[in-house]
């Protein structure tokens, strides 16, 4: 009998594309030249738990992928390379700047000479070409690596080929695990196949997804910097649950924030200390970014533990 996670696994069926996956992954981490800082996985979004086999139904939850694809642009900017790890269809890199229909206000059509002409509106030139700029960058020095997960299976399944990846990187390898991943799941031996049908209410029950921080610290990546994140709506909890799992797993960093104010402020856990990291309304209503400010600190802890290393 295997551990509770190698039980998980064997049960899990693998996504179809994995292999691409990790040829991508195999790929953009070679090429990665001995100037690289390190590299960075984020991962994004929040993960499905689908609850038949033909999906039509699935349980969901909030996360909009807005830290980890601001994360990933602050790790680009200060020269790591990043493999962005996101829930399809939530935010990415660069192209958040410009979701919805905001963006179809930034620009204008013209006839000219019998054609449609679409051009941006001035006001909004320096903005877009500023964007524009950073995202070509990242990707002609193939400094920017997407993939997609939509289930917690795929979900753990990548990250699993990502930290195989990562592992000869050793402490040049930083895992930022900014996703929401669903701690519950159904088994796929105990998941209706076909939709499930309404003719009475259906009685489901989902299990404990096991805790995959554990095996990925003490077995996958154990010579990486990771950071993990702790989510609560009770600040009660926050700190005491941070510090546990950081006890538990003994990674080195955990990222604390609660739901409403996650925007605003989050504490750094380290083993030594917790402080926090806010951002006054002056900050908020220039259109400043926390995740500026968790990157710069997490750079200048991660650094102490190269040092170290
Ligand atoms: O994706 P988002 O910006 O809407 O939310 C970010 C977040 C709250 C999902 C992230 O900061 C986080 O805490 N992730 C881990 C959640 C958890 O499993 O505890």
């Amino acid at each position: 009998m295997g551990s509770n996670w190698e039980d998980f696994y064997a049960n899990l069926p693998a996504p179809r594309d994995l292999d691409n996956s990790i040829e991508l992954l195999k790929k953009f981490t070679e090429r990665q030249g001995p100037s690289v800082r390190g590299i960075v996985l984020v991962t994004s979004g929040g993960t499905t738990v689908p609850l038949e086999h033909n999906t039509v139904r699935f349980v969901d939850n909030f996360s909009a992928g807005t830290r980890g694809s601001v994360s990933a642009e602050y790790f680009l900017e200060r020269g790591y390379a990043v493999i962005f790890m996101f829930r399809h269809k939530t935010l990415e890199p660069y192209s958040r700047h410009f979701t919805g229909q905001k963006f179809l206000e930034m620009l204008e059509t013209n006839e000219i000479n019998g054609k449609n002409v679409v051009t941006v509106l001035p006001e909004h030139s320096e903005r877009i070409s500023e964007v524009l700029k950073k995202y070509k960058q990242a990707l002609e020095q193939e400094k920017l690596l997407e993939i997609t997960f939509t289930t917690v299976g795929e979900y753990l399944w990548l990250l699993r080929a990502a930290c195989q990846a990562l592992a000869p990187l050793g402490p040049r390898a930083i895992l930022y695990l900014a996703a929401a991943v669903s701690d519950f799941y159904i088994p796929p031996n105990e998941m209706s196949v076909h939709k499930i049908p309404s003719s009475g209410p259906p009685n489901i029950s989902l299990q404990l997804v096991p805790k995959i921080l554990k095996p990925l610290v003490s077995l996958w990546v154990p010579r990486a910097f990771v950071v993990s994140f702790k989510l609560e709506t009770d600040e009660n909890l926050l700190i005491s649950k941070a510090r546990d799992a950081l006890n538990k797993y003994n990674h080195n960093l955990v990222i604390a924030n609660m739901l409403h104010t996650r925007k605003n402020k989050v504490v750094m856990v380290t083993k030594e200390k917790s402080y926090e990291i806010t951002l006054s309304n002056e900050q908020i209503e220039k259109g400043e970014e926390i995740e500026k400010y968790i990157i710069d600190d997490l750079i200048i802890i991660y650094t102490r533990f190269l040092e170290a290393h």
